[in-house]
């Protein structure tokens, strides 16, 4: 209970931020999106990470209004670099939804109030779902998904390869994008069989039509393996970690 309290201060004192990690294309490795991470800076803790908050915001249910200022922050910081910067134009912003978020009966109305007060079109704004929420209730998620996609979102689902979902659920989810969980990245250039398996699901994405991107990549090895093996786009500590807003500001000017 007095996580609640701290956390509910925490929302109204403004002390959570969101940091954006570069999504790029996997041959020129120019960024095509970046992917909205919250922290919090707590007053007597420090900053937080969310494997230090999140769960415990799942548990009390103030993830649902976390998860809406997430939202609504990064479709605003998404609004002010399109302003910003010509180089901007085409830029996407990927947020992360939790189970409980993604349960809530409000989801497709915040998520239409968000992109419609910041003025960003639908289409800049991926939604990541794992394969975990889909498959607790798969006949709720293919509604869900129906809902935010008529908007014009699209949708990813989120460390693809460590969850439990059939080919044939894959199959009838109205998905966009695939994003290949970091575990099988990390060996990509040195195991025969994450090639194998990387190779299977780039396959998989090419013949349902999805998007594929790999996650994690942090060296250049790994970066070459993935771009012969065809995989879309790339993320991970070799084109950058997460930053703030003017970190995104920069590689902008770098790609413009
Ligand atoms: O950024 P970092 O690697 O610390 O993120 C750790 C975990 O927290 C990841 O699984 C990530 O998806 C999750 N996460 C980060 N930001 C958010 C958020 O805004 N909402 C939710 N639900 N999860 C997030
Ligand atoms: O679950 P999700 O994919 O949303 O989690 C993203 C998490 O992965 C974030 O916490 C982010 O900081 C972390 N991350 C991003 N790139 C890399 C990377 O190259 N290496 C490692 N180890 N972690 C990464
Ligand atoms: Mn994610
Ligand atoms: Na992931």
């Amino acid at each position: 209970a007095q996580q609640r309290v701290d956390m509910e201060r925490g929302l109204e004192q403004e002390q959570f931020v969101v940091l954006y990690q570069p999504v790029v294309d996997m041959t020129t490795q120019r960024l095509t999106g970046v992917e909205a991470l919250v922290r919090w800076r707590h007053p007597d803790d420090g900053l937080l990470s969310p494997y230090q908050f999140i769960a415990n915001a799942e548990a009390n249910g103030l993830i649902v209004p976390l998860g809406r200022w997430v939202l609504r922050e990064a479709c605003a910081q998404l609004a002010r670099w399109r302003r910003e910067t010509p180089a901007a134009a085409g830029l996407k912003i990927n947020v992360n939804l939790s189970a409980r978020q993604f349960q809530y009966a409000g989801l497709v109305g915040d998520v239409a109030a968000a992109l419609a007060d910041a003025g960003i079109p639908a289409s800049a704004l991926t939604l990541e779902i794992t394969e975990s929420m889909l498959m607790e209730d798969v006949t709720g998620a293919i509604e869900t998904l129906g809902a935010l996609r008529q908007l014009g979102v699209r949708l990813a689902i989120d460390d693809f390869g460590t969850g439990y979902s059939s080919l044939n659920y894959l199959k009838q989810l109205p998905v966009d994008i695939i994003k290949i969980d970091r575990t099988f990245v990390e060996s990509v250039d040195t195991d025969a069989d994450d090639v194998a398996l990387v190779d299977a699901v780039v396959g998989l994405g090419q013949a349902l039509r999805l998007q594929t991107v790999a996650e994690g990549i942090e060296t250049d090895g790994q970066w070459a393996m993935l771009q012969q093996i065809g995989c879309d786009q790339g993320q991970g500590y070799l084109f950058g970690r997460p930053g703030d807003a003017a970190s995104v500001a920069a590689l902008l000017a770098r790609d413009a």
